[in-house]
């Protein structure tokens, strides 16, 4: 009786976590996911290397926090050792125009299409708590055992993109970002570990074939190797991560972008499936969709902060933002923004001063001989 009766045990609790499991993918949706997938927390093993050979390349850059606490982001069993599932979870931004269009126009700086409204971290995190919260008391409800959880987005040590991959929410593109089969590539990635042993979905497979738009699409040649990012050279890195003066042969390609880059998602043939965002939080604010050079160029700190209160963008500060605005400006061809950049050349702050004689000077020639500063 005791052999028999264990078997079926087994099959109950399976049945009961199989239902626990859909329960949890319902209330994902209802509190405003796009999809969910779950995997074992030591489902990445290829993780470590793949970090060390980035990090040992130096594709990194001034990101030190990326190899500071890589022994955690290359493996997640080790971040939280007593952790069974990791919940994966997308929440979609799909933008409801193309957002290569501003590129066009010189006048006007091009925000990504991520950054156009709400802050994302904030967003993502409050749907986490809102499901791990909710999680907790479902199972308490059920009498199954209390689980304990966390949640991240972004911000930890959690290789969030390969354990998207082996949860099957979709594969990691040769852009090195996840695509998914349903949604394209247009949306954020959360994470909820728990010491629940829920049922695992199956690992999602490469579906990029013989294409490449995305990494011949790349303005700057961020791509080394498909799968591979040099971040150095990648237009997102360098107007939001890289402080200080960017590298002289690199400011030309940046064109008109002025926070974020969205060239090798928006290439990618799998946004034919994309969907506009649903939640208005990631709908472009009417100021982000085409703002002017000339406005951006002007704003002083509280200016700043005023204008991009809640959004990601605040985060890098008023000069590192003026300086990707004076580099939009230098490379606009447009000679009457020149005296825009001139008013700046004494700006205090060095960097941006730099920015802005190397505006000045490119629209001089342009202009055959106006005065720089
Ligand atoms: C650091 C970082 C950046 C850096 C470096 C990007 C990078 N590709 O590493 C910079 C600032 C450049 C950046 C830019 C962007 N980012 Co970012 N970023 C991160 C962050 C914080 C860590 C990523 C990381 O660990 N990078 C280190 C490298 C080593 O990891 P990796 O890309 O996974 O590298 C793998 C591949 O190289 C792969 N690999 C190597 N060889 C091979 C061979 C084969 C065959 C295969 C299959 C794979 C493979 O293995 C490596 C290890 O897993 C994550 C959040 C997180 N915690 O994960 C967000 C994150 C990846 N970013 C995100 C976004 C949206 C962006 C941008 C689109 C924003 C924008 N519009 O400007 C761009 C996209 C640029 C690009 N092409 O990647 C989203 C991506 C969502 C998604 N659908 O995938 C994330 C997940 C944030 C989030 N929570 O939603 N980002
Ligand atoms: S975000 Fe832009 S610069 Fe960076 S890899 Fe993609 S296309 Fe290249
Ligand atoms: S553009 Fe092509 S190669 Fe790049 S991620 Fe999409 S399908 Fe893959």
């Amino acid at each position: 009786m005791v052999g028999a009766g264990l078997p079926l045990f087994r099959a109950a609790m399976r049945y009961v976590m199989d239902g626990f499991r859909d329960l949890i993918e319902a209330e994902a949706h209802a509190v405003g996911f796009s999809g969910m997938a779950i995997c074992r927390p030591w489902d990445v093993p290829q993780v470590p290397d793949r970090l060390a050979a980035f990090l040992a390349a130096g594709y990194h850059g001034q990101m030190g926090w990326l190899a500071e606490r890589s022994h955690w982001r290359g493996a997640p069993e080790v971040l939280w050792p007593e952790a069974r599932s990791v919940i994966m979870l997308a929440d979609n931004y799909g933008p409801d125009g193309d957002p290569m269009a501003g590129l066009a126009h010189a006048e006007t700086g091009v925000i990504s299409v991520y950054a156009q409204n709400r802050d994302y971290h904030d967003v993502v995190k409050k749907r986490l708590k809102r499901l791990a919260r909710w999680m907790i008391d479902a199972a308490v409800r059920a009498n199954l055992a209390k689980p304990e959880v966390k949640v991240f987005v972004d911000t930890a040590p959690v290789p969030e993109k390969p354990l998207a991959q082996a949860a099957g929410l979709g594969w990691q593109g040769k852009h090195t970002n996840l695509v998914s089969r349903e949604l394209g590539s247009w949306f954020f990635l959360g994470s909820i570990f728990t010491t629940m042993e829920l049922p695992v979905d199956k690992a999602e497979v490469d579906h990029c074939g013989s294409c490449r738009a995305c990494l011949d699409v790349c303005p700057t040649d961020a791509f080394p190797a498909p799968y591979q990012l040099d971040a150095r050279r990648c237009i997102s890195y360098l107007t939001i991560e890289h402080h200080g003066p960017v590298d002289e042969d690199l400011r030309p390609l940046l064109g008109n972008r002025i926070y974020g880059c969205d060239d090798c998602l928006a290439a990618c043939p799998w946004n034919k499936f994309a969907q506009t965002a649903s939640d208005v939080k990631y709908h472009a604010r009417d100021g982000l969709r085409a703002p002017q050079l000339a406005k951006l160029a002007g704003l002083d700190d509280a200016g700043f902060r005023a204008l991009f209160s809640g959004s990601p963008i605040k985060r890098i500060g008023r000069n590192r933002f003026v300086r990707n605005v004076l580099y939009a400006i230098g490379n606009s061809g447009l000679p009457d923004l020149g005296g825009v950049a001139q008013r700046l050349c004494g700006d205090p702050d060095p960097t941006v001063a730099d920015a802005a004689r190397w505006a000045v000077e490119r629209l001089e020639a342009v202009a055959n001989g106006r005065a720089g500063c």
